[in-house]
Order: C-alpha cells, then structure tokens, then sequence
C-alpha cells in the first residue's frame, strides 16, 4: 500500500470521535486563574471563556485517552515490541487538546519526535499511531516503525534534529500566507531547542515578512538530563523573539491552553504576524525510553507535579465545580478509553509487518532526477 493511502486509512477527523457523555450542550462560563498569562510587548489573552459542556467532555475524554496510549507504548515498549526510540508525552497532554480545540484542520502542526499525542489529536487512529510504534502494516506512516515518523494530512511529527523543524514551519507559513489561507502554522520545538541557531533565523523571517507562524515553545523544564537554567541564559521563552511580542501560558491548564492558542490565531491571521508562545509543562517520564528521568531531577519534584498540576486531575476538578458532569460520568470516560486503547493495542499486535517492497518505495533511485536544474554550474547562473 502506498504512503499516502495508509496515511488516509489511518486518518480520522477528530470531528467524528464520540463522546462518552450523552446530556445536551450547554454553555459554561469560565474564568481562567490570573496568573495563566505572562504577556511581552502584547496583550495577555482574556481570562474570560465560554465553552460548551461537549467541548469539556472532548477535552477531558482525549486527555485521558492520550494518557491511556502512552501508558499503553511504555508497556509494549517494555516486552521488546516496540523497539529504538520512543518518547512519551505523558504529562504533557494539555499542550496538544489545548491546541487542537483552538484550531481548524486548515491550521497546521509541526513538531518534533515527541509527537504521539499531538498525532492522535491531528486524527490519527490510536491503532495507526501504536502499530507505527510496533513497525506494523497499519502503521501512520507506513508502518516504519520508531516514534519519528508520523504525520498526518495537517501535521508534520517526528523531526529528529532538534529545532529543525521551527524553520520548516515558517516555511509552511509562508505557503499559507502566499496562497493567501486564512489559516495560521504552530512550530512546536523544546526549551533545550530553543538555542538553535536556525530557532532564531526563522524568527527574523518569519517578522521579516509578517508569516502566520506561531511559534510554540514547550518548556518541560528539561531537555534530555540538562535542566533549562543550565542550557538557555534566558529561560524566559516567550521573550526570546525578541521584536516578536510573545505569552507565556500554564501549559499544565488546557483552558488557558485553548485560550492562548485562540488568540495566537487570531493574532497572526489577521495580519500582525508571528508570535511566541511558551507553554510550562512538565513530562513525567524520562526522556526516551532509556531514561529512567530521576538522576537529573528528584522523585520529589515529580511526585509534586503530578499531585498538584496534572492537567487531567486539574480539568476533572473544574468539571465537577461547574457542575458540568458527575463523578460517574468521568469515571465512565476513563472506563470506556481505557476499552478503547486496550482494543487498540490488540489491533496493532495483529496488524503483519509491512511487504518487503517497502523497503524501496520513496527511495531515491539514480536516474530518476529532473532532467535540468537551473544554476547548478558557474555558467548557469543569471547574469545582470
Ligand atoms: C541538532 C541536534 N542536537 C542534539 C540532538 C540530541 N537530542 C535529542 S533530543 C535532545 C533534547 C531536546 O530537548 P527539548 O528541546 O527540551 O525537547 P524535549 O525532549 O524536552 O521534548 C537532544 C539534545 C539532536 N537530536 N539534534
Ligand atoms: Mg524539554
């Protein structure tokens, strides 16, 4: 099977995912907590929000999937299925729902290799993103195999060489504004990332010629075992644009998530062009599946987050105040994605290794090149 149809077999808007919630929408008025936004040469987004109680239950339900997927590869990753790298996002889950729900599938998505929740909220299939995982036929990409190579019609995942992915999307901004979309690109990259050269070259371009580029700093404190004090001489992400005004948002709340992503949209659609976002998350794990993750930080400092940020527990508790949904309702959410990622996961296994042919498709073969390029020789170039 060819690329692009295993890419649309896997892919599915996440418009059409049920909710395990069956009352009527109703709006609900939210206040964010002050401290949500830190603002730089901008307005801080509005602490004022209404969403829908279906927009809740949506959030809260791909949360606790997302959770349920990554604890799923850690295991499959522990009996030697899934083989190489893998990075998980657990922890991190509000970045990626935030996002989504402030976004249409005109907008697009491009990150590096920690990038199984936001393929999963791009519409990936939770089969298609754990059977790439396993190297399996049904596989996202083809079932390549490994955490880098995952994409879907408006997501670009999987960029192994960190930062390079920021220029990228700035280049993607530059399609969307020159086909004149009224569509913004979000280029994620990492608090250890972040001091790459190329990071700042796409900044210059990317207010040079006023691109809808958003671009999203996921500050999760650490990059591989060095802490982000002890890599960046600024770790105030948002500033680092400096002439591109910038938010630093709680990355662990996904309504000030969605709210900040909102008004990043709008921002760079109507024409002020780029801004910076810095999310403040947290990753649970280590690193990479090779990282147990406690000898560069305490089991404390872990233990602390997840007792008093968890993004999921953080939402579940908004939820009961707003009277929104009962404690049956959630605990009946959890139950049905963990069915859900458990169903997933037999799917996967099953799922056979790709055709043997795979191995020569998209590759380059010698002689297949364009017959001319201008400008490859001295001769060739354009004389004044
Ligand atoms: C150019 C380059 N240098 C170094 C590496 C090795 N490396 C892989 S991940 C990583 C850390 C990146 O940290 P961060 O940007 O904070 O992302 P996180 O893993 O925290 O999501 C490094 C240094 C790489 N992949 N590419
Ligand atoms: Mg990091």
């Amino acid at each position: 099977m060819s690329l692009s149809k295993v890419a649309a077999k896997a892919f599915m808007p996440s418009a059409v995912r049920t909710f395990a919630s069956s009352a009527v929408a109703r709006d609900v008025n939210i206040t964010l907590h002050p401290q949500s936004f830190e603002a730089y040469k901008c307005d801080a987004p509005s602490l004022e929000l209404t969403l829908k109680k279906e927009e809740l239950v949506h959030m809260y339900n791909s949360m606790v999937t997302m959770r349920r997927m990554e604890m799923a590869s850690d295991a499959l990753y522990k009996a030697k299925l899934i083989r190489g790298f893998c990075h998980l996002c657990t922890g991190q889950e509000a970045v990626a729902v935030g996002m989504e729900t402030a976004l249409t599938e005109k907008d697009k998505i491009i990150t590096a290799y920690r990038c199984h929740g936001f393929t999963y909220m791009r519409g990936g299939s939770i089969t298609s993103i754990l059977a790439e995982l396993l190297g399996r036929k049904a596989g996202i990409s083809g079932g390549k195999g490994g955490s880098m190579h995952m994409f879907t019609p408006n997501f670009f995942g999987g960029n192994g060489i960190v930062g390079a992915q920021v220029p990228l999307g700035a280049g993607i901004a530059f399609a969307q504004k020159y086909l004149g979309e009224k569509a913004a690109t979000f280029a994620l990259y990492g608090d250890g990332a972040s001091n790459q050269g190329q990071v700042f070259e796409a900044y210059n371009m990317a207010k040079l010629w006023d691109l809808p580029c958003v671009f999203v700093c996921e500050n999760n404190r650490y990059g591989m075992g060095t802490a982000a004090n002890r890599s960046s001489a600024n770790t105030s992400y948002f500033k680092r644009g400096d002439y591109i005004p910038g938010v630093k948002v709680n990355g662990m709340d996904v309504l000030a998530v969605h709210q900040a992503v909102a008004y990043a949209k709008e921002w760079t659609v109507s024409g002020k062009g780029p801004l910076l976002l810095e999310m403040e998350t947290y990753r649970y794990g280590g690193h990479s599946m090779s990282d147990p993750g406690t000898t560069y930080r305490t089991r404390e400092e872990i233990q602390h987050m997840r007792s008093n940020n968890d993004p999921i527990t953080g939402l579940k508790q908004r939820m009961l105040d707003f009277g929104v949904v009962t404690e049956e309702e959630l605990k009946a959410i959890d139950k049905a994605a963990r069915a859900e990622v458990d169903k997933a996961v037999e799917e996967s296994k099953a799922s056979p290794e790709p055709d043997v042919d795979q191995l020569f498709t998209q590759i380059y073969i010698k002689g297949t090149e364009v017959p001319h390029i201008r400008g490859r020789e001295p001769e060739e170039g354009i004389r004044f």
